[in-house]
């Protein structure tokens, strides 16, 4: 995709972002729609996976860590075609393969179950690891949120990722300056840029 094309993706992923949200009448707005221009990136030019078979296993994985942002990726899988976007309509409804936070039991698409902060960040880890161990080129793409990144697992993940030389990870801290914590979420993700330079990539809306 050129650029445009991208834009455009990020716009139609916000739109239906909202659409799914309004769909249930409430959610994580805010969090979720931050994430749009890194999933049309990510899924309009840089992953590869295979909407007819979800866990192709040679796929590029996506872990939303702040896994409560789970109506952007409902959003960018339906347009992506993993199914009919209508299907996402019913956020958090009884029986619904959507919930709030991202399930991998449930929404094709998800990699991992997420929505407990910091424990994304250590599943991701791991099947980076795995991956490794079985030899399969895929790269895991890790979202963090800026509070999230308070939690002192957030930081073991990274020295478990360093330890082990995983080069197949890839982890986003999504630095809106909205984290509940946000004085310690600003002042570590400055310090990981120093300290975890050679796995970062640090995300702000410019950059993208
Ligand atoms: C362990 C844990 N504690 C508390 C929460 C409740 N919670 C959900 S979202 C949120 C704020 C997260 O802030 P941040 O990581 O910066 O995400 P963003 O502002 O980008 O949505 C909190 C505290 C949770 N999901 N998990």
């Amino acid at each position: 995709m050129n650029e445009k094309d991208i834009k455009v993706l990020a716009a139609e992923i916000r739109l239906e972002t909202l659409k799914v949200i309004h769909s249930r009448g409430f959610g994580h707005v805010g969090g979720s729609l931050d994430l749009a221009d890194l999933m049309a990136v990510l899924y309009g030019e840089v992953m590869k996976f295979d909407p007819k078979n979800p866990r192709w296993e040679d796929r590029d994985w996506l872990v939303l860590s702040k896994g409560h942002a789970g109506p952007v990726a409902y959003a960018t899988f339906g347009l992506m075609g993993f199914y009919p976007m209508e299907d996402a309509y019913t956020l958090n409804q009884p029986g619904t393969k959507f919930p709030s936070h991202t399930d991998r039991k449930l929404t094709p698409g998800v990699d991992l179950t997420t929505g407990s902060l910091g424990q994304g960040v250590s599943t991701a880890t791991g099947a980076a690891l795995g991956n490794k161990i079985d030899g399969r080129d895929s790269t895991v793409y890790c979202v963090i949120g800026d509070g999230e990144a308070d939690e002192g697992q957030v930081w073991e993940g990274f020295h478990f990722a360093y330890a082990h030389k995983l080069d197949n990870i890839i982890y986003f801290i999504d630095n809106n300056g909205y984290g509940r914590c946000l004085l310690l979420g600003m002042k570590k993700t400055r310090l990981s840029n120093r300290v975890f330079f050679w796995m970062f990539d640090f995300v702000t809306k410019e950059r993208i």
